[in-house]
């Protein structure tokens, strides 16, 4: 007889051996994974890379035989031999390989539950990212001044503000998805964490700045943050 589709989705190891997340100081995408590691009590190490094409660079050699796209996360797990990349692909896999109580979700074994937690990280993954992404660039590195580029990202970014904010009234802030913190939340709080940076503010949408602060709060998040910090500046 056929297992039932969560014990299949669902890994049943613990793992012994550290696996290693490449990260960059800068960059919200590796983040994210630190976040989902922290909360799964999952042992990791970091090793840092630089932007562009240097031996150490994310663009380099050594790099591109990790990760064919040259951009930071990826992440290696000598305990299955499985090498991830695109932190959607990442988080997924360290769910179903070590999240066997479904903790950071999704949080009911409905079909709904499934697509939910799905359509948020494709939202975040395909629309709010790129668009806050953008603002940075135009923001800080774009050789010439722009300012219809900048004009319309900025816009953009603030319709994905919106969207959110709405998505916040079901739980009153609490977390994206009802039931809790999920991993869902983990995806799109670095994202959001680069509101300043990219001269935006969270203002106009106090269930984010509520949702914000909680998540800023949390423990595991701190640690996330503390060890990329760490890790950049050779302290690990
Ligand atoms: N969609 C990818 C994006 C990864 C990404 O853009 N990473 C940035 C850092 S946050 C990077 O490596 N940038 C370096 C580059 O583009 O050269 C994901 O979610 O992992």
């Amino acid at each position: 007889m056929q297992a039932p589709p969560e014990q299949v989705q669902r890994g049943n190891m613990a793992p012994n051996q550290v696996l290693l997340l490449h990260a960059h100081e800068s960059g919200p995408n590796p983040i994210k994974v630190a976040i989902v590691l922290e909360l799964l009590s999952i042992p990791y190490a970091l090793k840092m890379w630089q932007f562009g094409h240097g031996p150490n660079g994310v663009k380099g050699e050594a790099f591109l035989a990790i990760n064919e796209n040259g951009r930071v996360p990826a992440l290696e797990d000598p305990n299955t031999g499985v090498v991830a990349w695109e932190s959607g692909a990442v988080i997924n896999y360290l769910l179903a390989e070590y999240d066997h109580d479904g903790k950071l979700g999704p949080k009911d074994a409905s079909k709904q539950a499934r697509v939910d937690f799905d359509k948020w990280v494709f939202f975040l993954v395909s629309g709010m990212a790129p668009m806050l992404g953008q603002v940075n660039w135009f923001r800080h590195y774009h050789a010439v001044d722009n300012k219809d580029a900048l004009a319309r990202f900025v816009a953009q970014a603030y319709r994905t503000f919106d969207v959110l904010e709405a998505q916040l009234k079901k739980t009153s802030g609490a977390s994206i998805l009802g039931g809790g913190f999920s991993a869902v939340d983990a995806h799109f709080y670095p994202w959001v964490w680069e509101y300043e940076f990219g001269g935006l503010t969270l203002d106009g949408h106090p269930l984010i700045r509520k949702w914000f602060d909680k998540i800023a709060g949390m423990e595991e998040v701190k640690k996330a943050y503390t060890e990329i910090d760490k890790a950049a500046k050779g302290q690990n």
